[in-house]
This record gives structure tokens, C-alpha cells and sequence, in this order.
């Protein structure tokens, strides 16, 4: 029933060929995605956004202004927080998986460590200036 023998003994010109294309397939499905909409963009004052990936915080460390809003997308397959360690100052609750939620940074300068209340080896820093 299933015969799928590739013919790897027909030279490896072919192979490179097949690696070469498949390159190329993988390249363009990755950015030909972003049609560009008339929606309007917020300010580019620097990106205010943590992603949540591999149980892990991106970028490990945030710097933003105070009360600022702060956007948190969790791609990760499992629920994460975004709590700070002290006084809950921030705290996302429960982030499902592919879902994205802000919360508001808070309007004192200063270094706040925070971490997923879930997986709490999940440790992040967010700083305030
Ligand atoms: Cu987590």
C-alpha cells in the first residue's frame, strides 16, 4: 500500500534541487501573509509588547513609560500570566494559548520583576522610564 521510496540514489544534484526549492516554498509562505489594510497604526514609539513563546517571556526584559499600555500575546499551546511579583502592581490573569490581552504598566518609574503565576521558573522584567 504505501510505496513513497524516495529516489535518493538518482544523484544528489536532485536532492540539492528538492532542499533548494523547498528554501524557497518556506520562504515566500512566510511573507506573503501581510496584506496591507487601511487600518490605522498606532504611534511607533518603540514596541510595548511582550510574547509569550516557549515558556518563556519576549524580550526578557521591557522598557516602557510609565502607564503605559502594554500588549501581551501568548503563543504558547498552554495558559500564562503576566503578574508582577510585587503587590499584583500588573497581572494579565490567565492567558489562553494564541490569545493576545493588555494590562497597563504602572505610572511610577522603576524596575518590576514579574512572572507567570502558572510556571512560576518564568520570570520577566519590565522597567519603567
Ligand atoms: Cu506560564
Amino acid at each position: 500500500m504505501t510505496d513513497f521510496r524516495i529516489p535518493a540514489r538518482r544523484g544528489k544534484g536532485a536532492a540539492l534541487a528538492v532542499a533548494a526549492a523547498l528554501l524557497v516554498l518556506s520562504g515566500c509562505s512566510s511573507s506573503s501573509s501581510g496584506s496591507g489594510g487601511s487600518s490605522a497604526s498606532p504611534s511607533a514609539a518603540g514596541a510595548t509588547k511582550i510574547t509569550i513563546k516557549d515558556f518563556a517571556f519576549h524580550p526578557a526584559t521591557l522598557t516602557v513609560h510609565p502607564g503605559a499600555k502594554v500588549t501581551v500575546t501568548n503563543e504558547d499551546t498552554t495558559a500564562h500570566t503576566v503578574t508582577a511579583d510585587t503587590g499584583k502592581l500588573f497581572d494579565t490573569g490567565h492567558v489562553a494559548p494564541g490569545k493576545t490581552t493588555t494590562f497597563t504598566a504602572p505610572g511610577k518609574a522603576g524596575t518590576y520583576a514579574y512572572m507567570c503565576t502558572i510556571h512560576q521558573f518564568m520570570t520577566g522584567t519590565l522597567k519603567v522610564s
